[in-house]
């Protein structure tokens, strides 16, 4: 039999040592090119590109192209897609462990959620989801900042809420969170807020600095920008389980390297974004209204409660981080 390299790589893909196949892996996030995440990931696909000699490569889908982030974890469990970013708050349905990070206030702030996601927590839960159903491996976080609401007319109270429509992420804690914070939630997809907004559909919805602007929500006249901080959500890259069974023992090391250096990356491009987005908001005439958050804070206390019970020992052990 003569054997060219065609036949050898079939035999060895028969045989199980598939990685040896070249592969370009689909990466995808909601929010558009030079968005943090989305470079920090193109440059993770840069590192494997080099070190596997052209093996692993990503081409990047930004911008929603493959759907919401609901669909997008719908692909990413079949391994239609092999990378995705998405915020935590959306995995919640389909690994409910991860809802922890999910609750209102669960973090006193981004630097109790940095130290709770660098530490021994954080690598549980990228373990657990690993470990779940859910066909998706944890690889590293991503930082998502401080999510506050936005409203066409200024709230200071969880009163100024009262019959006021605002889009929450899909998971039905978010529902209750701001049922519970004195609005109407809406669960909706990140792609359809800013129409909603438009039409009056919605009345305001909850993000980051760097998304509210990026999503050009602020130009739908919701301008004033309240500081609830009411969930700071990391964001995660999960990689699909269909594709990373097909790895190599070294290739996985190496996915998960890079990843972590990922992780470090898009927190200093994070932290840049919030700087600059932040001035682009208020010099497009955004007005930001400090506030006690206490009164929303309080207003959460049975969302902690109904859904914190099966995590209370965790809870502690999130408190119990300086
Ligand atoms: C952003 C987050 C996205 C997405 C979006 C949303 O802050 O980075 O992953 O979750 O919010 O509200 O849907």
């Amino acid at each position: 039999m003569k054997l060219t390299t065609r036949s050898l790589i079939a035999a060895l893909a028969m045989a199980g040592s598939i990685s040896v196949l070249a592969q370009t892996m689909k990466a995808a996030d909601v929010h558009p090119p030079g968005y943090p995440t989305v470079v920090a990931v193109e440059s993770m696909g840069k590192k494997l590109d080099a070190a596997t000699n052209g093996r692993i490569k990503f081409q990047m889908f930004p911008g929603s192209v493959l759907g919401g982030e609901k669909e997008m974890i719908e692909q990413t469990q079949v391994g239609a897609i092999q990378i995705l970013r998405t915020s935590l708050g959306p995995v919640g349905p389909v690994v409910p462990e991860v809802n922890v990070f999910n609750m209102p206030f669960v973090f006193r702030n981004i630097a109790h959620m940095r130290a709770v996601i660098d530490g021994p927590i954080g690598q549980e839960l990228l373990d657990k989801i690993s470990a779940s159903p859910a066909k998706m491996i944890g690889l590293a976080w991503m930082d998502g900042g401080s999510r506050s609401l936005y409203t066409k007319k200024p709230v200071r109270k969880p009163e100024d809420l009262k019959g006021q429509k605002i889009r929450m992420m899909g998971n039905p804690l978010f529902v209750d969170t701001m049922n519970a914070m004195g609005g109407n939630g809406i669960s909706m997809g990140y792609g359809e807020v800013f129409t909603a907004l438009q039409t009056g559909v919605l009345d305001g919805a909850e993000n980051n600095p760097p998304s509210l602007y990026t999503a050009n929500h602020f130009k739908t006249g919701a301008k004033y920008y309240t500081q609830t901080n009411h969930l700071i959500i990391p964001e995660i890259l999960v990689m699909s389980k269909v594709s990373w069974d097909k790895l190599s023992a070294a290739d996985k090391a190496l996915v998960k390297k890079t990843a972590r250096e990922a992780q470090i990356e898009q927190r200093a491009l994070w932290d840049k974004a919030v700087a600059e987005y932040t001035a682009k908001l208020k010099s497009e005439g955004v007005e930001f209204i400090e506030m006690d958050n206490k009164p929303f804070y309080d207003a959460t206390a049975p969302v902690r409660a109904k859904y914190g019970v099966q995590f209370s020992d965790l809870m502690n052990r999130i408190a119990a981080v300086k």
